[in-house]
């Protein structure tokens, strides 16, 4: 998979480099290019925002450098299999970020990431992306709460999409056995030693009894799934009394 990530501070992407998504680049498996967009710009302080039309607070990011930006992005392509990026904005006003639309990014041979600061975009330049460059875009927002730019939420995006590329990581079965991949958060988890500090590992996990310890984790991740996020369970997994149902 092939990323381009335009940002006024490539510098904020560094973690890249890191841990899983640094050796999948190193193996091939993954490209991410930083492209600054004051380099789009030709002023001699390099100005990407200004005031907004019709007044209110902060600043709007300038049209003209984002085209300059994108057009330079689309011109990486091939040219003449017409191959396009994505194009992904990051923003608190967009779709939810969630499992099943990284699930879908992982699956696009190449993204574009425009990260927007100030108070945003101005909105020709999703209009221009669409209508003169032919992307798909996509406003994708990580929760209800403000960020202050797009960098950090690329970060997360990026390190969600990654590691469902195959061969990012080694072992395919801790991608299934994971919260979010099924609907319910995941059970807990316990190590050695058997009792630390006083407490003990749950005896059921040490029983050796398979379907007892497969019963066990489901009721515990309807009951961690019910506690923490309600807004997961399905109606038929909770019982009129708030009881959950074991089996569904
Ligand atoms: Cl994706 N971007 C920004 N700037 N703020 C956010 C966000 C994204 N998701 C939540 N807050």
């Amino acid at each position: 998979m092939r990323i381009d990530v335009v940002t006024i501070f490539p510098e904020y992407l560094a973690p890249l480099d890191l841990s899983l998504i640094g050796k999948a680049r190193e193996d091939g498996l993954l490209t991410v290019t930083a492209h600054d967009l004051r380099d789009f710009t030709h002023d001699r302080h390099r100005t990407v925002d200004d005031t907004p039309y019709g007044g209110g607070a902060g600043m709007v990011m300038k049209p003209q450098p984002w085209a300059e930006a994108l057009d330079h992005v689309v011109a990486q392509g091939d040219g003449s299999g017409g191959r396009r990026p994505r194009l992904v904005v990051p923003g608190p006003g967009g779709a939810p970020f969630t499992q099943s639309l990284a699930r879908e990014l992982a699956e696009e041979p190449w993204l574009a990431f425009a990260c927007g600061r100030y108070e945003g975009i101005d909105e020709r330049v999703y209009e221009y992306a669409r209508d003169d460059l032919g992307l798909e875009v996509s406003v994708v927002s990580l929760g209800d709460y403000v960020l202050n730019g797009g960098e950090v939420a690329v970060l997360a995006m990026v390190e969600a999409i990654a590691r469902l590329l195959p061969g990012v990581i080694g072992n395919a079965e801790s991608l299934v056995e994971e919260s979010h991949e099924d609907g319910l958060l995941e059970y807990p988890i316990y190590t050695k030693p058997k009792v630390w500090n006083g407490r003990s590992v749950p005896d059921v996990l040490l029983s050796g009894n398979h379907s007892a310890i497969a019963a066990w984790r489901h009721e515990q991740r309807l009951a961690r799934t019910a506690s923490r996020r309600p807004d997961l369970l399905h109606p038929a997994q909770v019982t009129t009394d708030g009881d959950l149902e074991v089996d569904l």
